[in-house]
């Protein structure tokens, strides 16, 4: 493409000298891939632009995600294709270009935007690159996020091929299964492969019996067995002969399949710091929403397939999953001020709560603290976490799964300590939801202290043995737009750091396993037998008529179709947006009214700035355009099964669901709406973009567009006046999307397929990156540890 760019400043130089005059006229230093595009395309139906219209212009302007413009240069940050950039400057008055590196690309960007002076000065750059040198990584776009299926396809082939060493290491692996001070797999007797192949093939032999009775396990522990290969005969005989074909001819699959049936996970640690991380009363807090939805299914869902499997694997423990967050003694009324919580529709799994306390005073933070501001607590908290969550397992657990950067950063330093096996969600990476605000990360000091939450975010990205992403574009973005990971790959905080190779999409770490919503809160709204009509009732006082809770406004047309939203009331969800579209489009109104669930209604009520702007503007709006007999505006909505009865009450009137944010990293409520039968209309820059599939199980919708989105919702309205099927179609297909994609069944029989295969690799090989992880402490120690500190004193 670079080379087509060349060809085209010189074949093409009089059309290509305007273009970029036109695009110097914006007078920006940074142009960003929407105005490239728009220029260019608008450029090219002039008849200067005429030229150009049939060359490649303007498909390598699609393919520019940033202009640094630095009169005369232009310096494109061209995405070849997913994941795969290339730097260019153009001289835009000789017309001609020459390719930079990325180093160089930066450096300009942090001269443009922070006044750094070029020169000589020494900028420390953070390149993870060569740690990975020889590391298998994928190669096809198409396959990121499928990083287990390449792995083991990869390191089975290799781990046979060193002269049966990779038969040694995993007669190893198996010996050394404990739990609880229980052997399993094997014991002592063996000493050799040849030893465990002849014991394998006696044992298959004794296992054609129906029982596993006393004898036959007297026989299985003489020859070298110890429990864990099965609970019938015939499961046993099957584990047995699976791993004597390995031992014969390595598989992937068969590996696969093994390591599916080894116990290794029995002790699962969640960690999840910030919010309020609590069971009532908590969603729609700040900075408590759909991370805590998640974190509380995925603990039910993983309990459950843990049972099954250990007793599948013929062992009698009882699986453990503690989720370890922060204890907050002004708990508002929430129950974040306990130390110990059971979590309902488990047996045995637990909220483990721990305060975050002053450094070195030991002083404990009694008031809730934004998510930007969390960093200086951290490392005592991931000390403190650590010894209670040993002390409530009575052991080291086996697996540990970080939440967001925050929790990511704690989940690297315990599993480093503790020699376990670490995974990340990161649920939304800030990175995409906020333009240039790693070049400008000075200018968020005050607020968000990005240049700690990036730093943290690189660490943990690096020292996880796997990520999961509930999306492929969380990883590696559209053709248009880049991946939440992928945006790490390369960046800059002028004056701290610039990152060179912070993180490939291609490395096989990442995994995409999407997360459900839970099937007894969110079906559909014609499964009536299950929807009592009493909570039915309750919804719909709240929705018309004087609800027990802070609302404004009252609907004077009830018989019209409602448009419903629902989320925390921050900025990037972009409620008060959609509020504006609606206030300002007569006929939507007209059309429909519109439900509003979110934050509080009384500015003084909430301790977070963002959310308090956003009531006022709330407010602002109802007034400035007479919403009053159009719009209800209910505060957040703590109580899960009316939230899900909202959805089903709204599908009842042939309404509709409205997800506006200017960003969602995934977005649980669209699957909810979706789950129940309510048509949605959803962000396109995010998650819904992936989980909707436009004009057929929803509608993807431009935030950046208000009045089109406005005028989309308003057609579908129309169209479904005249012709009720089209309402019933989106419905349907809605449901059939999310039942086939988005479930926590599936999602936690995965999750616990990759954390033993990853592990299994952990110790096989030395996926482990030592090395990394070094230089990693390195930077923790002299960068991300005094950025925590400046947290407090900015604050002081
Ligand atoms: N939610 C709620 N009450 C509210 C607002 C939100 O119960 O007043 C729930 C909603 O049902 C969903 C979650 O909070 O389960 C929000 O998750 P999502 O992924 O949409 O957004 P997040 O808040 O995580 O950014
Ligand atoms: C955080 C977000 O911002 C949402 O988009 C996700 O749905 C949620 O976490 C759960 O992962």
């Amino acid at each position: 493409m670079i080379e087509d760019l060349m060809e085209l400043l010189h074949e093409y130089r009089e059309p290509s000298y305007l273009l970029f005059r036109r695009l110097k006229a914006l007078d920006r230093q940074f142009l960003l891939w929407s105005d490239l595009v728009h220029e260019s395309e608008q450029f090219c139906e002039t008849e200067v632009g005429a030229p150009l219209r049939e060359t490649k212009m303007l498909r390598i302007m699609r393919h520019t995600q940033e202009a640094a413009v630095d009169d005369p240069f232009f310096n494109l940050a061209i995405r070849n294709r997913v994941g795969r950039w290339r730097y260019v400057q153009v001289h835009t008055e000789e017309m001609q270009a020459r390719e930079i590196e990325i180093s160089d690309y930066l450096d300009i960007k942090e001269r443009l935007a922070a006044g750094i002076p070029p020169g000589d000065r020494y900028v420390l750059e953070v390149d993870l690159s060569p740690f990975e040198r020889g590391f298998p990584k994928l190669k096809d776009a198409r396959n990121i996020g499928r990083g287990v299926e390449f792995l083991n396809r990869h390191l089975s082939g290799r781990l046979f091929l060193d002269g049966g060493q990779g038969q040694v290491r995993l007669f190893d692996f198996l010996q050394v299964h404990q739990v609880r001070g229980q052997q399993l797999m094997l014991n002592g007797t063996l000493r050799s492969v040849d030893e465990l192949r002849e014991a394998l093939n006696q044992a298959v032999e004794l296992l054609d019996t129906d029982v596993v009775d006393d004898g036959l396990q007297r026989e299985l522990r003489r020859l070298g067995f110890e429990p864990g290969w099965g609970r019938t005969p015939e499961r046993i005989r099957e584990s047995m002969e699976i791993l004597l074909d390995i031992l014969e001819a390595p598989s992937p699959t068969n590996l696969e399949r093994f390591l599916a049936r080894i116990p290794m996970i029995f002790s699962i640690a969640i960690i999840s710091p910030h919010g309020y991380f609590g069971q009532s009363n908590v969603l729609g807090k700040p900075d408590t929403g759909g991370q805590v939805v998640y974190i509380l299914d995925q603990v039910r869902a993983l309990e459950r397939e843990m049972r099954e499997s250990i007793h599948e694997q013929g062992l009698e423990i009882e699986p453990q999953i503690v989720v370890v967050t922060r204890l907050i003694p002004e708990a508002d009324d929430t129950t974040c001020d306990q130390r110990l919580e059971p979590i309902m529709g488990t047996i045995n799994a637990r909220i483990l709560r721990v305060p975050f306390c002053q450094y070195e005073s030991g002083e404990v933070i009694p008031h809730w603290i934004s998510r930007f501001e969390v960093w200086p607590y951290l490392e005592r908290f991931a000390n403190d976490a650590q010894k209670e969550l040993l002390a409530e397992l009575g052991a080291r657990p086996d697996f540990i799964i970080g939440n967001y950067s925050d929790g990511n950063l704690v989940a690297t330093i315990m599993a480093h300590r503790l020699g376990v096996t670490q995974c990340n969600i990161a649920h939304a990476l800030e990175k995409n939801k906020y333009l240039l605000s790693d070049l400008h990360w000075q200018n968020h000091e005050s607020d968000h202290h990005f240049a700690c939450q990036y730093t943290a975010d690189i660490m943990a990205m690096n020292t996880a043995d796997f990520i999961i992403t509930s999306t492929y574009q969380e990883i590696a973005g559209t053709d248009e737009s880049v991946g939440q990971y992928e945006a790490y790959s390369a960046f800059s905080l002028p004056r701290l750091y610039r990152v060179v190779s912070g993180i490939d999409c291609f490395d096989p770490k990442f995994n995409i396993v999407s997360p459900g919503a839970d099937p007894r809160v969110f079906f559909p709204y014609f499964r009536t037998e299950h929807r009592p009509e009493e909570l039915r009732r309750e919804i719909e006082d709240m929705v018309f008529g004087s609800p027990p809770c802070a609302f404004r406004g009252l609907l004077t047309e009830q018989d019209k179709p409602l448009l419903f939203v629902m989320s925390r009331l921050d900025r990037i969800k972009n409620m008060a947006g959609l509020l504006e579209w609606y206030a300002k489009n007569q006929e939507l109104r007209k059309a429909a009214n519109l439900l509003l669930v979110g934050g509080r209604l009384r500015p003084e009520e909430s301790n977070d700035w963002d959310e308090r702007e956003q009531i006022e503007r709330t407010h602002w709006l109802f007034d400035e355009y007479k919403l009053e007999g159009d719009v209800r505006w209910l505060e957040m909505q703590t109580n899960k099964t009316q939230v899900g009865e909202f959805y089903r009450v709204v599908a009842d009137r042939r309404g509709a669901f409205v997800q506006p944010a200017l960003f969602e990293a995934f977005g649980l409520t669209v699957i909810e709406a979706m789950s129940s039968g309510l048509p949605t209309f959803a962000t396109r820059y995010g998650g819904p973009l992936e989980i909707i599939q436009d004009g057929v199980s929803g509608f993807h919708i431009d935030p950046t567009r208000g009045a089109e989105s406005a005028n989309k919702i308003l057609a579908f309205l129309k169209e479904c006046e005249e012709r009720p099927e089209a309402w019933d179609a989106i419905s349907k297909a809605g449901i059939k999307r999310t039942d086939e994609r988005y479930n926590w069944s599936l999602y936690a029989s995965t999750l616990l397929k990759l954390s033993r295969i990853y592990g299994f690799w952990r110790y096989i090989t030395s996926l482990e990156r030592q090395e990394t992880r070094r230089y990693l402490e390195m930077f923790y120690g002299l960068m991300l540890r005094p950025l925590a500190r400046r947290v407090l004193q900015a604050k002081h």
